[in-house]
């Protein structure tokens, strides 16, 4: 895995339904994110927060959607600085922010790894497929959309930047699944992404299917983005969240997964989205996104072979 970290924050909180994503870079940074990575032995380097780059006039005839063109200025801005981070040699860490900001992010990393020859994967840890369009949203919160929109879903185009390179739906893998709209669940089983929702975990229990996703990843020599919502996790552990949804991930759930992806050493590109500061008690959420990426870049009691399952 690269050692060389990139920390963007991406204070953006257009795409959600109610303030405070906005504070979720800076909470991810007093919660100790460089510091935890650099004890592990990365270089990390803090670009501070990026900023919108709002001159545009998009407009859709959805009239639910809300702030589009902040989020559209938002996308085009993250996308410049992921991209220009991962040219410079670094693996891109993304602080969000709402989910919209993959919407930047996921573009810019697809975009580099295509320059490379590599195809382009996504590991989507949410309760949420986030696969509306513009015209499905029934919300208007564009937190909904970024995986419609990154693996080139029709109705974005002429609103938020034309995608030189689009992510192929079967790269898209889902895990925490438990809140699916009607529109979402017809256009999720017609494009082809993997969707592990919360029964399947109980069923099969992580690693027999992380595994086989991780398997498709090592043998197409693809470049592997992960994108890790708050709401991922069940809500009695991870509270500072707008959109809880009962039945999450267990702690153990959630470290499992970053321990086998740090084990796999495929991931290039890494999203910590959703953190609602506002919401939080005594930051116990924020200290747990932390703790969770320092599993996935190689945080463990004790150092063991990995076992293939
Ligand atoms: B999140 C909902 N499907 O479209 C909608 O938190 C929820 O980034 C979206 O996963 C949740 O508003 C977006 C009902
Ligand atoms: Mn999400
Ligand atoms: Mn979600
Ligand atoms: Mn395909």
């Amino acid at each position: 895995m690269n050692t060389n970290l990139s920390l963007i924050g991406a204070p953006v909180e257009t795409g959600a339904s109610q303030p405070g994503c906005l504070m979720g870079p800076d909470a991810l940074r007093t919660a100790g994110m460089a510091d935890t990575l650099r004890s592990l032995g990365y270089e990390v380097r803090d670009h501070g927060n990026a900023g919108s780059i709002a001159d545009n006039d998009v407009s859709h005839d959805n009239d639910a959607i809300r702030n589009l063109r902040e989020t559209v200025g938002w996308s085009r801005s993250l996308d410049d600085i992921g991209y220009r981070s991962a040219t410079e040699g670094n693996l891109p860490v993304f602080l969000g922010g709402d989910h919209s900001i993959s919407m930047g992010s996921i573009p810019a990393v697809t975009r580099y790894a295509a320059g490379k020859g590599q195809p382009q994967f996504v590991l989507w840890l949410d309760a949420h497929p986030d696969f509306h369009t513009l015209d499905s949203t029934r919300s208007g919160n564009l937190h909904g959309t970024p995986v419609a929109y990154v693996t080139g879903q029709p109705g974005f185009e002429g609103v938020f930047p034309a995608l030189p390179v689009a992510v192929d739906a079967h790269n898209v893998c889902m895990f925490g699944i438990r809140s699916v709209d009607e529109r979402e669940r017809e256009n999720l089983t017609r494009c082809g992404v993997t969707v592990h929702d919360m029964r399947a975990i109980d069923e099969y229990g992580v690693p027999v299917l992380l595994d086989a996703f991780l398997e498709r990843v090592r043998a197409a020599n693809g470049a592997l983005h992960v994108s890790l919502d708050v709401d991922f996790l069940d809500p009695t552990i991870a509270p500072a969240v707008g959109t809880t949804v009962p039945g999450g991930a267990t702690f153990r759930e959630a470290h499992l997964i970053m321990e086998m992806l740090h084990d796999s050493a495929l991931v290039s590109s890494l999203d910590v989205v959703e953190l609602n500061p506002f919401l939080d008690e005594r930051g116990r959420t924020a200290k747990l996104m932390v703790d969770l990426v320092a599993s996935l870049f190689g945080k463990r009691v004790m150092d063991r072979p990995t076992r293939s399952y």
